[in-house]
């Protein structure tokens, strides 16, 4: 028995912050949706999952059921069975289209967030439970699993399917606690949620298919739906087969070693053309266009010139498949952090600021700090997104990496005073 294993569709959005050259079609989630039914053909694959937010929100429900139901109209042809389970975005949606397809086309499990099992059993003997939970609101804060009661199975092997977050324990999406996964019945696990693809693999597995069309720059890597065949009883390991037309990378240029402004230039230059060459030899079939997000590190004496150099080459850069989104300045004055922050001074200050970031070394102030910053961030990220139903909260991680880069550019900032 062949499964392919997805979620995290979102049809209706599309790749961001990719060049107009590149024609809006390709950076469709509808269009990931049709190559992955045409993998799961190809593949002859038994069953489709679908582990949530296939649609991306209700006011898209439109744009999604249309190549949805085709996709699993032409699926139920080559007698491909869909199963799904809803998420956050997709709770009201999903349940709708279910009512429209027939139940062995397409099964939704787990209705009003109860667990459900459905039993496929193949013409030569092979058989697979899936239990499956579904959201039955756009947020819940306890664990799916204190109501996981399904019995498990001694002669048939479980897929388990739900989506939630396995990383925060406090999410309003679903917390999933590892640990209990990993003892419960299913050998296997199909979560979603989380966009970036991770396998987690032990006695049993816990896969993250992740967004098979990558969306943004966070979502790093190839991208793609995850095959795993069911045999004599047990799981293969999933395999990732990218299908995204976008991939975003990030990448980082230790500066340390450049002593003049052309020297500069060409490294980040040629960091960047290593970078397309690497991409066109992994030869990824879809792939169509590469976001660069750059980071640069490293004490040099040209630091005062970077963001002005970096802002240039990003502007003339001309190469067909890549495009670099954005260049993160971490690169301090040729100095040492520990002299300046012995001095009663601004810069003093800042590097003293900036060994506690770096360090972990944290104290109450700066605690302080972080948490007020991260506010700041979240509210800034809320009324720029103001269209999008979900905005991205910051994280303290994220605010750590901001507070680093303002406070190295102010401080090379105020070392180039000092020294001029
Ligand atoms: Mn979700």
């Amino acid at each position: 028995m062949r499964l392919i294993l997805t979620g995290d569709l979102h049809l209706g959005r599309s790749s961001s912050r990719i060049p107009d050259t590149v024609g809006k079609e390709n950076l469709r989630a509808g269009s990931a949706w049709n190559r992955i039914v045409d993998l799961a053909i190809k593949q002859d694959a038994d069953i489709v999952c679908l582990s949530g937010d296939i649609a991306d929100q209700t006011n898209k429900f439109w744009e999604a059921i249309g190549p949805l139901k085709f996709g699993i109209q032409r699926l139920t042809e080559y007698g491909i069975r869909t199963v799904a389970v809803a998420g956050n975005h997709d709770f009201d949606v999903l349940p709708e289209l279910a009512d429209q397809l027939p139940s062995d086309h397409f099964t939704l499990l787990g209705r009003e967030g109860r667990w459900e099992r459905t039993t496929i059993e193949l013409k030569n003997g092979e058989a697979l439970n899936i239990d499956g939970w579904s959201f039955p609101s756009a947020k819940v804060s306890v664990s799916p699993l204190n109501s996981y009661d399904l019995e498990s199975d001694p002669h048939v092997p479980t897929l388990g399917m739900v989506h939630g977050d396995l990383f925060k324990s406090n999410s309003p999406y679903a917390p999933l606690q590892l640990n209990r996964l990993q003892s419960s019945g299913p050998t296997g696990w199909l979560l979603g949620h989380i966009h970036a693809p991770e396998l987690i693999s032990g006695e049993s597995w816990v896969l993250y298919p992740g967004s098979p069309q990558a969306f943004d720059p966070g979502e790093r890597g190839p991208h793609g739906p995850w095959v795993v065949d069911l045999k004599n009883g047990s799981f293969s390991l999933p395999v990732q087969h990218p299908i995204s037309t976008v991939r975003y990378l990030q990448s980082s240029i230790d500066l340390s070693s450049v002593n003049d402004r052309s020297e500069l230039h060409s490294t980040i230059l040629q960091k960047i053309l290593a970078e397309e060459e690497d991409i066109h030899l992994k030869a990824d079939p879809f792939l169509v266009h590469t976001s660069l997000r750059l980071k640069l590190h490293g004490h040099t004496s040209v630091s005062r010139f970077v963001n002005e150099t970096a802002r240039q080459l990003v502007a003339d850069l001309d190469l067909p498949s890549i495009t670099v989104d954005k260049i993160v300045n971490l690169t301090l004055p040729a100095i040492s952090l520990e002299e300046y922050a012995g001095t009663d001074s601004a810069a003093g200050a800042v590097a003293k600021l900036l060994l506690q970031l770096e360090n972990n070394d944290i104290s109450e102030p700066v605690s302080e700090l972080i948490r007020s910053t991260t506010e700041k961030l979240s509210r800034q990220n809320r009324s720029e997104n103001y269209g999008v139903s979900v905005a991205q909260e910051a994280s303290d991680e994220m605010t750590i990496e901001y507070l680093i880069s303002s406070g190295k550019a102010l401080l090379t900032q105020l070392v180039s005073q000092t020294n001029e």
